[in-house]
């Protein structure tokens, strides 16, 4: 089934720099997340699993990585309308710069999206991990009338100054809207919430970035070429002259726009109950089917460890740590609160002798890793300490980077034999 009143607008990322050094050569949307997934993966699944599957995904730069990944995961019947189909930053007759802005973004594709039917935009940010349904939020948007919806979700006073904060009627019509407040302003921006959030300490409507323009809506906001982003300019000033609505989402979402977050949200997926389901069989994360060998494990102990497919690991303990794809851990070593992406390829015994590979890819023997997020295809030699923590101070080197104390090893990254970080 194919929902042909939507059409989906994912914001794939703008420069990436609160992801760095994870987007130094990538596109954001490319990000592994979850051992065997992108970033891209999870706002294309939860629209496949709403129906809607007419999608663009907006991206800064065009990487090979994210195209091949697109390419390889959705195909679509040729006999549907549905596609994914990613747009980067093009320089055209009218405009030679690159996307200024989430606004600027879109305005700059129009022509793509226009060449389809659709009455709705339905606009998604690229680095959010939840699970929804759209469907509840656009029948609520037509219930209401509405000629724009944002998905709101309330949040406590330490991060409501990340987001766009707003208020609203009994109707749920939004009122006033303020992107980003600083720490000052929030008591002028408490809403009327649940007991249980109250409780919670969260009291401000944030803004989840996800909105549902009328068509005709959006073609005129587009037309004024001087606003650049939705948050800071579109949704303050349309509020007053467009009835605009706030779609309170009930479930798990969380935005895992910089190094910090992505690694708690990565590293959630061990709870024991983790708050993001990816066993929910019903609103399945699709991606890359890499038909891959199982995982062979000896010698190991294991604990809230996820490892995906066609691992090789000899390690002496892993402990709340997700170990991505291909990924390979020496014996003796002692991998804890890690996420370790894996590889893109194996490396064949023909290979490494013709190579003279000294370092294999993956994790040697007697390593020590914590705190850490290795990117794919890395290098860890025999006898390396990695101990993160907020001991360590922010630092980059050509090989890793440092930030509130998560070590980040670099893509492709070699780390000599017994070195420590
Ligand atoms: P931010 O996430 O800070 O706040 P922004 O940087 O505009 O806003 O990013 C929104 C999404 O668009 C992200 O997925 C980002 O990667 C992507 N993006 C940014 N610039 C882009 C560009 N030039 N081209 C393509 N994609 C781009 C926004 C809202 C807040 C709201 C939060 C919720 O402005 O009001 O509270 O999202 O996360
Ligand atoms: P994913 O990262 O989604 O698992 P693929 O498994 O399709 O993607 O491959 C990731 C990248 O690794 C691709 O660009 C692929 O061409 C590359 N790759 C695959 N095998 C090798 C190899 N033997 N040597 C170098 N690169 C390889």
């Amino acid at each position: 089934m194919i929902n042909n009143k939507v059409l989906s607008i994912i914001l794939g990322g703008g420069q990436g720099s609160r992801l760095y050094p994870l987007t130094e050569a990538r596109s954001k949307p490319a990000v592994p997340i979850a051992g065997k997934y992108r970033l891209v993966d999870i706002p294309i699944s939860n629209c496949i699993n709403s129906d809607i599957k007419r999608m663009f995904v907006l991206t800064q730069f065009n990487s090979a990585s994210l195209n091949k990944h697109i390419s390889n995961t959705f195909h679509f019947s040729f006999f549907s309308s549905a596609f994914v189909d990613v747009l980067a930053a093009e320089q055209t007759i009218s405009s030679d710069k690159w996307f200024q802005g989430t606004a600027d973004a879109v305005r700059q594709s129009m022509h793509h999206f226009l060449a389809h039917d659709f009455e709705y935009a339905l606009i998604l940010s690229g680095d959010q991990l939840y699970q929804m349904d759209f469907n509840d939020m656009i029948k609520k948007h037509e219930e209401a009338g509405a000629e724009i919806s944002i998905a709101t979700y309330p949040v406590n006073a330490k991060d409501a100054t990340s987001f766009g904060i707003l208020k609203t009627n009994e109707e749920n019509v939004i009122t006033s809207f303020i992107e980003k407040p600083s720490l000052d302003l929030l008591p002028d921006w408490t809403s009327d919430v649940s007991e249980e959030m109250e409780g919670e300490g969260r009291k401000y409507l944030a803004s989840m970035g996800i909105y549902i323009f009328n068509r005709d809506l959006l073609i005129k906001l587009m037309d004024d070429p001087d606003t650049v982003d939705f948050g800071k300019e579109i949704i303050p000033q349309s509020i007053d002259t467009h009835k605009t609505v706030s779609f309170q989402y009930e479930g798990y979402w969380t935005d895992i726009g910089n190094i910090d977050s992505f690694f708690e949200a990565n590293l959630g997926l061990t709870d024991d109950i983790p708050k993001f389901n990816l066993y929910d069989q019903k609103q399945r994360i699709y991606t890359n089917a890499r038909i891959l060998p199982t995982s062979k494990i000896s010698g190991t102990t294991l604990n809230n460890t996820v490892i995906a497919d066609g691992c090789i690991i000899q390690a002496a303990r892993i402990e709340r740590s997700v170990i991505g794809i291909r990924s390979r851990i020496g014996k003796e070593s002692v991998v804890t609160n890690t996420y370790m992406m894996g590889s893109d390829h194996y490396e064949s015994l023909e290979e490494i002798e013709a190579k003279n590979i000294s370092i294999l890819m993956g994790i040697g023997e007697r390593c020590h890793i914590k705190n850490a997020i290795i990117d794919k295809n890395c290098r860890i030699g025999d006898d390396v300490k990695i101990n993160g923590g907020t001991h360590l101070e922010d630092k980059e080197t050509d090989t890793y980077f440092i930030k509130e104390g998560i070590v980040v090893i670099k893509k492709g990254a070699v780390i000599p034999k017994g070195y420590t970080i």
